[in-house]
């Protein structure tokens, strides 16, 4: 199996909470590899390109001015089906209603203030990262844990 790479936003909500180390904390943890990070204030372009599904919605400008009002801290995680992995971990997206143990479950009331993006699909997930990274910030690396994350049969 080919591991995947999704992005991750956390959000203006996530920076002031100081969620950060907590939420990096719950990907390492769980075995997914992080190939890119930064920190930066995302642009209403940027924005627009990344929230183009909700373009027509009622919530599209709050929403772009809320993610405009401090910087996020974009990442890219890797693994086996981490598209899918890092959603689970991350929760609904209405914070009161996530389910415990998820990050919005655990840490968020809010539907806008949910504390984090992560990519919903594959083809979300390239397009994400290929708004925020260029190809020389995401890295690929031997992490020596591998062998002890994934059965050998599961990484041919
Ligand atoms: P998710 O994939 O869980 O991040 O959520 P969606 O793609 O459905 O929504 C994108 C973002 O829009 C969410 F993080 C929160 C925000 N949102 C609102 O602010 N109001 C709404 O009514 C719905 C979504």
């Amino acid at each position: 199996m080919k591991p995947q790479r999704t992005a991750v936003l956390v959000k203006p909500d996530g920076l002031q909470r100081g969620l950060i180390g907590e939420i990096i904390s719950r990907f390492e943890r769980k075995g997914l590899k992080l190939v890119g990070m930064k920190m930066l204030n995302m642009s209403d372009e940027m924005l627009s390109d990344w929230y183009a599904e909700h373009k027509e919605k009622s919530f599209f400008n709050d929403l772009k001015a809320f993610m405009e009002t401090m910087p996020i801290v974009a990442m890219v995680w890797e693994g086996i089906d981490a598209v899918k992995v890092v959603r689970k971990l991350v929760g609904t997206t209405l914070g009161r209603e996530a389910e415990g143990g998820s990050i919005r479950g655990d840490f968020g009331m809010s539907q806008q203030y949910n504390l984090i993006h992560a990519s919903a699909t594959e083809d979300d997930a390239e397009r994400e990262i290929a708004i925020v990274f260029n190809s020389n910030e995401l890295f690929s690396y031997h992490s020596v844990i591998d062998s002890v994350i994934y059965a050998d049969y599961e990484v041919k």
